[in-house]
């Protein structure tokens, strides 16, 4: 594999199309450079970057002027994309027919050995095998949880956090719905940032908290039975977007606010934008307990923790606290935001709030008076144009700010940042990464991976060398290497905590566009999986997975780190048990019934139960078998139910019989030859 160490300089004149043309031809010209493409050369201003993403997105598509013609004007300031942009884009596009793309991607799709689509050779896990890792991927808007198996990239599971969901019985049973109303009772969510608990910075594998985006809500995931056990609905704020914990040791979870709504947002202040405020939220990771907010200007975005405790940093957009799209991007600057949570928490012992909602609310916006003096409890860090994702290098030295709008990161040090006077002199590098940088991961030889967005590229840089280097300097890149296409988050393994792997990274990739066979008009997103561990080779792609829409961020943990129950422990539910033997059913009075009972191959404790019309009838089922993987459910049709049962576990329902007639109970996981006669007929008798 020849990968070309400094393939920067004809970066920007690039497009899809190009590069399909290049996968294609396996055997095209990869050194020739590409300098006199269009003009889209230099993408400081939001113009560029936008008119160089949609030219993309418009060359990719099969007939250019029609797909632009359709697409709707965007609201920037100063521009408007109409058909003559597209036009120019598509003439672009054709000069730059035949041009090379980045030489690694040739190799890696052209020689066969290897090929990027099933993965196979040295990083594939043959069937029986085990994967290294655990990839735990949110689910975006399906509201869930995927684990997948790291390098095989085989799904392995699905844990339903914010949505009801029939297979695992997720708010079907008493417990699952109570979870589930208590978290607001909606049907469902945005899951975007998935963070495995630690301990002295290394994955415990107790916890997986996940955000709620959509209805602002912090979800917690027990990672030995792989279930939801709380999700908490956080009062003043609208999307809960960043999710991470304090660290070391998992002493705190934060959402990170990120819509500006008024506090309470209880009517008032509807149209006043000036009232609206943005709150970073502090959880209890054992209670999942709000214990404070804190307000700020600006929307935030995303966070992540220092590894020391001391801070917490979120980037932000809309410094401008502007409502409209052209509002929100005027500004050239935006802010990271360092909260310092020991000063926090002296300013909520010492009374420093305002109770809303039944939370202290510490007032972290830049005029606040807890900001000034030498101990400021948020401290604003000046970075380029709407800054997307942040990460803490693994030696904790650096916060990386990733530009989105800007072509830089931005290279913060954490120990400066309680030093320095003014805020901006904690920045100690800001190289020039590519275009539309959002996520940053590490390795453990000190190299960062951003995703650039518009470029739809991996860039791997070297952070030290971009402190060293001037800012806007290119000098600290190492690669890039073409992904598939405009990717969002990246990850890597073990990238979040303070001993990366340094073998594995997975690009989520928003777009899959041709990689797959057609399944109309809604595609599949494109997540793909780089083995990093070789930097003389480079990196390799390794397999492209097609995603159910969508993954954001992920969590990869070392298979060691995490242990799953393989039965249920009877002692950890909170329903007892009920044996063989020990079934009843009891009228409790003239409209209610209780039943206990068991289910094993290839039966019910009860082969037909009979209630009245309109009684409430509450069944409480254990599953009595020892042997794992040996699951029944229970489904009763009718009245909407469907109890996953594994083994030992026990579950309860509630409902009422409304509806004269026979059901027959069923168990909806085939558990053994005789599964289909797992039946108990349910009798509701008509009352007179
Ligand atoms: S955000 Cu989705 S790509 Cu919610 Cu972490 Cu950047
Ligand atoms: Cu039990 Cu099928």
């Amino acid at each position: 594999m020849t990968t070309d160490p400094n393939p920067t300089d004809d970066r920007e004149a690039r497009s899809d199309e190009q590069r399909d043309d290049a996968t294609e031809t396996a055997s095209g010209t990869g050194d020739e450079a590409a300098d006199d493409g269009p003009e889209i050369v230099d993408g400081r201003t939001v113009e560029h970057l936008i008119t160089d993403h949609e030219r993309d997105i418009a060359a990719t598509a099969e007939g250019t002027d029609a797909t632009a013609a359709r697409r709707p004007n965007l609201e920037l300031p100063r521009l408007e994309l109409g058909r003559r942009d597209f036009m120019k884009a598509g003439a672009a596009v054709g000069a730059m027919t035949g041009l090379a793309g980045c030489t690694s991607v040739l190799s890696d799709e052209g020689n066969g050995s290897d090929g990027s689509s099933g993965g196979s050779g040295e990083h594939s896990v043959a069937p029986g095998e085990h994967d290294e890792y655990y990839g735990f991927l949110s689910g975006g808007h399906t509201g869930e949880i995927r684990v997948v198996g790291i390098p095989s990239m085989r799904e392995l599971m699905r844990i339903p956090v914010f949505q009801t969901e029939s297979a695992r019985g997720f708010g079907h049973d008493a417990k699952s719905s109570e979870i589930l109303e208590e978290g607001g009772g909606y049907t469902w969510g945005d899951t975007h940032h998935p963070r495995v608990s630690q301990t002295d910075n290394d994955y415990d594998g107790r916890w997986l908290f996940v955000n709620d985006k959509a209805n602002g809500r912090m979800a917690r995931v027990d990672l030995e039975y792989f279930e939801t056990d709380a999700i908490t609905n956080v009062p003043n704020s609208q999307a809960v977007h960043g999710a991470c914990m304090q660290l070391p040791d998992t002493q705190l979870v934060f959402g990170v606010g990120e819509f500006r709504v008024p506090m309470p947002n209880d009517g008032r202040d509807v149209d006043d934008p000036d009232a609206y405020g943005s709150v970073l939220t502090a959880i209890d990771p054992e209670t999942m307990d709000v214990e404070w907010q804190v307000e700020v200007d600006g929307n935030m975005d995303n966070g992540d923790g220092g590894k020391e405790g001391r801070w917490f940093f979120a980037t932000g957009y809309n410094s401008e606290e502007g409502v409209t799209q052209g509002e929100m991007t005027r500004s050239d600057r935006d802010y990271m935001k360092a909260f310092d949570i020991p000063a926090i928490w002296d300013a909520v012992e010492a009374g420093n709030y305002e109770e809303i909602s039944g939370v202290p609310v510490v007032d972290g916006t830049m005029d606040s008076s807890l900001n000034e003096g030498d101990r400021p409890v948020v401290r604003y860090v000046p970075t380029p144009k709407s800054p997307h994702g942040v990460s803490v290098t693994p030696d904790g030295n650096y916060a990386i700010a990733s530009g989105k709008l800007d072509p830089t990161c931005t290279v913060i040090g954490v120990e400066e940042i309680a030093e320095v006077d003014d805020p901006a002199d904690a920045i100690l590098g800001q190289p020039r990464v590519g275009m539309g940088p959002l996520h940053t991961a590490y390795d453990d030889r000190g190299h960062a991976y951003t995703t650039l967005f518009i470029d739809s590229q991996v860039v791997k840089w070297d952070y030290e060398a971009a402190v060293e280097a001037d800012p806007g300097s290119e000098e600290p890149i190492v690669e890039k290497h073409d992904v598939h296409y405009n990717p969002g988050h990246l990850i890597a393994s073990e990238s979040y905590t303070a001993s990366p792997q340094g073998d594995y990274l997975v690009s989520l990739n928003k777009l899959s566009k041709d990689r797959f066979l057609p399944v109309g008009p809604i595609h599949p997103e494109n997540d793909q999986m780089f083995y990093i561990g070789d930097d003389d080779a480079g990196m390799e792609l390794v397999k492209d997975k097609p995603s159910y829409p969508e993954p954001h961020d992920a969590s990869i943990v070392h298979k060691d780190k995490i242990e799953p129950a393989k039965t249920w422990d009877p002692s950890d539910y909170d329903l007892d048990f009920v044996p063989e033997g020990e079934e009843s059913f009891e009228r409790i009075d003239d409209s209610t019934v209780e039943i206990e009972m068991w289910a094993r191959r290839n039966e019910y404790a009860f082969p037909e139960v009979t209630v009245r019309e309109g009684d409430e009838v509450t069944i409480r089922i254990s599953n009595v078998e020892t042997t794992s993987d040996v699951i029944h459910s229970i489904a009763i049709p009718e009245y909407d139910i469907n109890l996953a049962l594994a083994p030992q576990d026990t579950r309860e329902v509630t409902f009422t019989a409304d509806e004269p007639g026979v059901y027959w109970a069923y168990c909806a996981y085939f558990c053994s030859a005789l599964h289909l006669e797992m039946r108990s007929r349910i009798l509701v008798e008509p009352r007179e």
